[in-house]
């Protein structure tokens, strides 16, 4: 039973404290991004490039990330060993974000990195920069209305993943940018569940091809476009949209494609 004494003069117990610190702290970021300039779909090297410069550019933008951790592909480097490869056209965004670099000597124009390193150096300069990530958070549907993608339709992931009858919960944005990466998930539902036609030669997803490192790392810096007004593609999902070659463990055009659907969005809502 408990002592009617200490109940009687007890302040808040530092329990009750830090419960209510981290509800009401989460509450107030999410209500103030219920309604964005922009929402990004997936937290991967392409969105965070591009978050960091919505958010520089005063932009209101949140990502939405389904995994715990956000980076993405990152992480892993490639097949687990923890380095990448960034072109030189690349490097003035790592050095914009304070992340390190350094030459291969056999290899002009070409720099290493430690994975780690890059993500979450990229992960802090979005957050830094203003832009908000909300993790273990899945989009599972877009918001259409007046003919245009205004949204997007949210739940958490353990929810998605344990299949419960939960329904989702919905945030409002000028743009959408789909940051989903291979899958391009963000444009499989505008196509399949909505029925609009991407600017793309058949007004659908093209699909992604095989490897071919320079031609993949180009054609994602080009295939960062608006599909359909009102929603954007960068990184892998842009190259699988117009059926671009992939590229594996080489981040240079995914990080020039961040930057320059940040650019276009800026052009687009006139900032
Ligand atoms: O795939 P990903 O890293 O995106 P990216 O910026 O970069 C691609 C490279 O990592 C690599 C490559 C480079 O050579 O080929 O693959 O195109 O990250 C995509 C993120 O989106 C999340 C997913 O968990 C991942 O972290 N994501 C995907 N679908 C959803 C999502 C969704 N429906 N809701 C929320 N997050």
């Amino acid at each position: 039973m408990s002592d009617p004494k200490i109940a009687e003069n007890s302040a808040p117990v530092i329990e009750t404290t830090i419960t209510r610190a981290i509800i009401e702290g989460f509450s107030e970021k999410l209500l103030n991004h219920l309604s964005l300039d922009v929402a990004i779909v997936g937290a991967g090297p392409s969105a965070l490039v591009a978050a960091r410069y919505l958010a520089k550019a005063g932009l209101k933008a949140a990502i939405f990330e389904r995994k715990l951790a956000p980076g993405g592909g990152t992480w892993g480097g490639g097949m687990l060993f923890n380095e990448v490869v960034v072109q030189d056209a690349s490097l003035e965004i790592l050095d914009d974000f304070g992340i390190t670099h350094k030459p291969i000597a056999s290899a002009p124009g070409y720099n290493t990195l430690d994975s780690v390193e890059m993500a979450s150096g990229l992960i802090y300069g979005a957050v830094h920069a203003g832009a908000k990530i909300f993790n273990s958070v899945s989009v599972e549907d877009i918001v259409f209305r007046d003919k245009q993608v205004g949204g997007l339709v949210i739940n958490w992931t353990p929810v998605e993943r344990l299949g419960m009858h939960v329904d989702p919960l919905t945030v409002t944005s000028r743009c959408v940018l789909d940051g989903t990466g291979h899958p391009s998930e963000i444009m499989h539902l505008a196509v399949e569940k909505a029925q609009l036609k991407l600017s793309t030669p058949t007004g659908g997803i093209l699909g992604e091809k095989p490897m071919w490192v320079d031609s993949g790392e180009a054609s994602t810096v080009e295939n960062t476009q608006e599909y359909y007004p009102g929603l954007f593609a960068c990184g892998m999902s842009a190259n699988n949209v117009m059926g671009g070659y992939r590229m594996g463990p080489i981040f240079g055009g995914m990080l020039l494609s961040g930057r320059k659907a940040a650019q276009l969005i800026c052009a687009r809502l006139g900032v």
